[in-house]
């Protein structure tokens, strides 16, 4: 009798935890903001980041905001809906002191991916734990594999013309394409060959229209290479290239990201002068942070500071092997 006692008190304690577990899970709602929602990359972001949301039970707010207005009011939004915490992508990092501000009067923990917040002297927020990739290093992977292709083709890099896509008001942008050049500056590339192209907004048809005014202010030069801080940018630069008549063997764009924007072009049935792309990780940048943000709410385990991932890099032979190795298949 004692032992049924036991049993059934046990029991009832077990379903009593396992609700209270459930209730709480229920009870998180964590934001995931990104500042351009249409962008695969993002997609990909919400898809490893609802991946997290499921697994632990909580709750997934996802939201574009493609500027500092609509940023601020998410936020607000958040706080309004009893959210404990965000991460965020921010679509301008200057807005920096102003997003940690809104966060703290909303209660609202704060965690950045991809762009990270700077202060009114322009230097990081540290203590704002971020997840990026490792801008210089994935920049120098692009590099490299440009200098490799102009090797492959015989070009005399005297005769080619660089296009930097630049989007110079983002640090991380800024370290990629420098990352790139000093690649191809050590391997003899001429600074006055490199051409900056600099677009208004991070998208293919910024970088398209940026591309376009370089190439047409150069028309004598006739093979092309083009770099810049994602797929979409150099996507822009090649479809400029195509635009005004160079073939596919006088450009070669790397990209970075390895998202859908890179794939449906290594799905075309002919190469165009897209030629790679260093794929960088969504799962990681997805699922990661969100876990970290619930960890730090359910478990109050801090994230760290700053996590940097790295990429690598894919063409069109072989980018499904290197997604899978990635584990973002
Ligand atoms: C920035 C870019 C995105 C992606 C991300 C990792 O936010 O705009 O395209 O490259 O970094």
């Amino acid at each position: 009798m004692r032992l049924l006692k036991t049993a059934l008190v046990a029991g009832a304690l077990a379903v009593l935890s396992v609700t209270t577990i459930a209730a709480y899970a229920q009870d998180t709602k964590i934001g995931f903001i990104v500042k351009q929602p249409e962008e695969p990359w993002f997609q990909d972001e919400w898809k490893f980041a609802d991946q997290a949301a499921k697994e632990k039970g909580f709750t997934l707010v996802k939201i574009g905001a493609e500027d500092g207005e609509k940023l601020m009011s998410a936020i607000d939004n958040l706080g309004a809906q009893g959210a404990q915490g965000f991460v965020v992508c921010t679509p301008d990092v200057k807005l920096g002191p102003g997003i940690v501000a809104k966060a703290a009067a909303n209660n609202l923990k704060l965690m950045t991916v991809d762009d990270r917040l700077v202060g009114a002297d322009g230097k990081p927020l540290e203590d704002v734990p971020h997840m990026g990739i490792s801008a210089t290093k994935i920049g120098e992977a692009v590099g490299q594999a440009i200098v490799d292709e102009m090797k492959a083709r015989g070009w005399k890099m005297d005769e080619v013309g660089a296009i930097r896509v630049s989007y110079d008001q983002l640090p991380t942008a800024v370290d990629r394409v420098e990352g790139a050049i000093s690649v191809l500056k050590a391997a003899g590339f001429k600074t006055q060959n490199i051409f900056d192209a600099p677009q208004a907004k991070t998208d293919t048809e910024a970088a398209l229209n940026a591309a376009t005014v370089v190439l047409n202010a150069h028309a004598d030069i006739k093979k092309w290479i083009a770099f810049g801080l994602n797929d979409e940018a150099v996507l822009g630069a090649v479809r400029a290239s195509e635009s005004v008549g160079i073939p596919a063997d006088g450009m070669i764009g790397v990209g970075i990201g390895g998202a859908e924007s890179a794939i449906n072009e290594f799905k075309k049935p002919a190469a165009t002068g897209f030629v790679g792309t260093v794929i960088i990780s969504p799962k990681r940048h997805g699922y990661e942070t969100a876990l970290d943000m619930y960890d730090w709410i359910a478990n109050n385990k801090e994230p760290a500071k700053l996590t940097l991932t790295s990429g690598a890099l894919a063409k069109r032979d072989d980018y499904q092997k290197v997604r899978k190795e990635l584990g973002i298949e």
